[in-house]
């Protein structure tokens, strides 16, 4: 072999792996920069509050309240025993122990803002029929039951029993709502009128396609 033959053959395994050491370079880069990514992806996690106590409060005392979970669903921040909500649309569940239970505000609930679904149908041992009252008599004259505000669209009010409340029983001010299963101004066996002083359900001027099916009202 020549010597220029040999210094070519050292030339192209000089540049050989100088390519190699480069592709190895670059995939190790791409991996580093998949694994730094990868974790800081925003994943949307709905949050479910299971609401577990029938008092009004907001304290951290292992009692999750009715107005805690509608307050950290507002904020998306904590409000006592409540976690923080997720931006959007946040779940609010019932296991108040087995049976009826009465939860009564002794000041209006929170305005609700954002998508919410709550589902009185999940406390345990419902068959139908709701078991879990909202009792407005204690409330204010000038409370609602439930009031879905601005931003609240397509949200979820579903198996409670709302009455005795000053104003409405639910009170829809956004678009896109589903409102079923709820006996309104009525107890929670649909036996005895304990109306609330406004409308049952009142639909405001500009809210839109809302489904209002299946809910019992006083005769
Ligand atoms: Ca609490
Ligand atoms: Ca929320």
């Amino acid at each position: 072999m020549t010597g220029s033959r040999k210094a070519a053959r050292r030339l192209f395994k000089r540049l050989s792996q100088l390519l190699a050491r480069n592709r190895i370079r670059k995939i190790l880069r791409s991996t580093v920069r998949r694994m730094s990514i990868e974790p800081m992806e925003e994943r949307r996690v709905l949050a479910t509050f299971v609401v577990n106590s029938t008092l009004d409060t907001i304290a951290v005392d292992g009692q999750l309240t009715l107005r805690e979970a509608l307050t950290a669903a507002n904020t998306n921040a904590t409000s006592g025993d409540a976690g923080a909500g997720s931006a959007g649309l946040d779940t609010i569940q019932f296991s108040i122990g087995v049976g009826a239970a009465t939860i009564a505000p002794s000041s209006a609930l929170p305005l609700i803002v954002e998508a919410i679904a709550i589902d009185g149908t999940t406390q345990p041992g419902y068959a139908g029929s709701p078991l879990i009252q909202l009792d407005g008599s204690g409330a204010g004259p000038v409370a609602n039951g439930l009031r879905l505000g601005l931003g609240s669209s397509s949200s979820v009010i579903n198996g409670l029993a709302v009455n005795r409340f000053g104003a409405e029983g639910i009170s829809i001010g956004s678009s896109t709502n589903t409102i079923s299963n709820n006996f309104i101004g009525t107890d929670p066996t649909g036996t005895f009128d304990l109306g609330n002083t406004g409308n049952g359900i009142y639909v405001s001027p500009g809210s839109n396609s809302n489904t209002i099916k299946n809910n019992l009202g006083p005769v």
